[in-house]
């Protein structure tokens, strides 16, 4: 992915027109758009393509299954058109290492979620955040998922992976987060979705993040 403007938009919409038309509408001012469940399963796999048209897609399918299954998820997403796929560490190194095997095989990228930006992630997520920010690192993934809504977590999981993986990072706006904190604790990316695509003007939206990326 380019690092530009440092912001990705997070795209659950289930209109297929209204996610064309906001695409096209922040086109430029951000680096990817994120699409998932509700979106592809509102309105097909070929939207991932479609949208790969215009921006980089990282899908995020949360990919969490025993490793042969992970491999023909990977594939179906890769073929579809998408750039990146997100995929859960907690299934384990041999499961992780499958799907970034897949992704190799058609030059694209694997990112992988730590710890969750919800206050759930704290149940259980969090005790084993630590170990499968260390995991991802050692499968030499394109980056992690780590929490905007905690910025301190940012900051230790960047710690451990190092300078040579990207952290891309949810929980700005709409769930409390700060791009600003976010960016300063050590985030690449941060990943915006309600405030963007709720909002009358996506654009101007996400031309202010970016400035507010940029000021920090
Ligand atoms: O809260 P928002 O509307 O800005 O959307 C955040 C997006 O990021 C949304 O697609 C959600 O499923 C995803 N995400 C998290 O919010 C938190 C995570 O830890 C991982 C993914």
């Amino acid at each position: 992915m380019i690092k530009d403007t440092r912001l990705i938009l997070a795209l659950d919409v289930t209109d297929r027109l209204q996610a064309l038309k906001i695409v096209q509408s922040v086109k430029g001012h951000v680096d990817a758009i994120k699409i998932g469940y509700p979106l592809v399963l509102a309105t097909g796999k070929d939207i991932i393509g479609e949208i790969a048209e215009m921006a980089p897609v990282i899908a995020d399918f949360k990919v969490a299954d025993i490793p042969n299954t992970d491999r023909l998820i990977c594939e179906e997403v890769f073929r579809a058109g998408a750039d990146a796929v997100i995929v859960h560490a907690f299934t384990g190194s041999d499961s992780l290492k499958m799907c970034v095997e897949v992704a190799e095989e058609h030059g694209k990228e694997i990112y992988v979620v730590t710890e969750m930006s919800h206050p759930g992630a704290l149940d259980f997520m969090q005790k084993a955040a630590e170990d499968m920010a260390q995991m991802a690192a050692n499968a030499k993934v394109a980056g992690v998922v780590a929490p905007a809504t905690r910025p301190e977590r940012v900051k230790m999981i960047r710690s451990i992976i190092g300078d040579d993986i990207a952290i891309i990072s949810p929980g700005v706006g709409a769930q409390g987060g700060s791009a600003a904190d976010t960016i300063k604790a050590g985030a690449d990316w941060v990943i915006v979705g309600r405030s963007i695509y709720l909002a009358d003007d996506p654009r101007q939206v996400a031309i202010g993040i970016g400035k507010e990326i940029k000021d920090a």
